[in-house]
């Protein structure tokens, strides 16, 4: 999702190629001939391939004008990668129990454990320090990290779990932005 907003934002022409992972297709000699990783999503930029999405919306942001990706100041670009970082390495507890079917199938899963209800918490307390009262997103302006955070956070609005109402509020409208919704309103194979 992020690479695909991402891509979308700097108006940039591109291919999607959908991979089989239920099928091991990222496995195939093929696809781990472009991807180190064998993981999605890879991109393919003039015989340069790239995986891991923060690294390909970093690449993204450095070789093409456009919309910017990342704040410009310093810090900003810094903590906004934190985000990103964070955002990919901790909270499974609600990433396996709001897995992305919550987000883009409409699929309702079960009360939260307990392990993924402190999760969400840490979660929560994290993202009031850093969303500002009232703003529409992180840093001033819009960057892909709020992509990323809003996603998180849909995770569980999406599936009407207690979510803090600003919170709500912002991962609401980080949904409504054009790219967000165009990639929500792909067509997706059944599951
Ligand atoms: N941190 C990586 C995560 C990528 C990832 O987990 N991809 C999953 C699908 S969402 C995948 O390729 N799974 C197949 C596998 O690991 O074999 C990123 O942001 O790109």
């Amino acid at each position: 999702m992020s690479v695909f907003v991402a891509l979308t934002e700097k108006q940039l022409p591109f291919e999607l190629k959908a991979v089989d992972l239920s099928a091991n297709a990222n496995h195939e000699a093929s696809y781990a001939a472009t991807s180190l990783t064998r993981r999605v999503p890879t991109l393919v930029h003039n015989g340069f391939a790239l995986s891991e999405s923060s690294a390909i919306t970093e690449y993204v942001d450095t070789v093409f004008e456009g919309v910017p990706l990342y704040p410009t100041g310093t810090q900003e670009r810094a903590r906004a990668r934190q985000v990103q970082a964070w955002l990919r390495s901790d909270l499974m507890p609600i990433r396996h129990e709001r897995s992305t079917e919550v987000v883009f199938y409409g699929a309702i899963k079960p009360p939260l454990s307990f392990e993924a209800q402190a999760t969400a918490k840490k979660l929560f307390s994290v993202a009031e320090a850093l969303v500002p009262p009232g703003g529409e997103n992180l840093f001033g302006q819009w960057c892909i990290a709020d992509v990323d955070l809003a996603l998180m956070l849909n995770r569980l609005v999406l599936n009407g779990d207690a979510v803090p109402e600003r919170l709500t509020s912002y991962a609401r409208r980080q949904w409504q932005r054009p790219s967000v919704q165009l990639w929500v309103n792909q067509r997706r194979p059944p599951l």
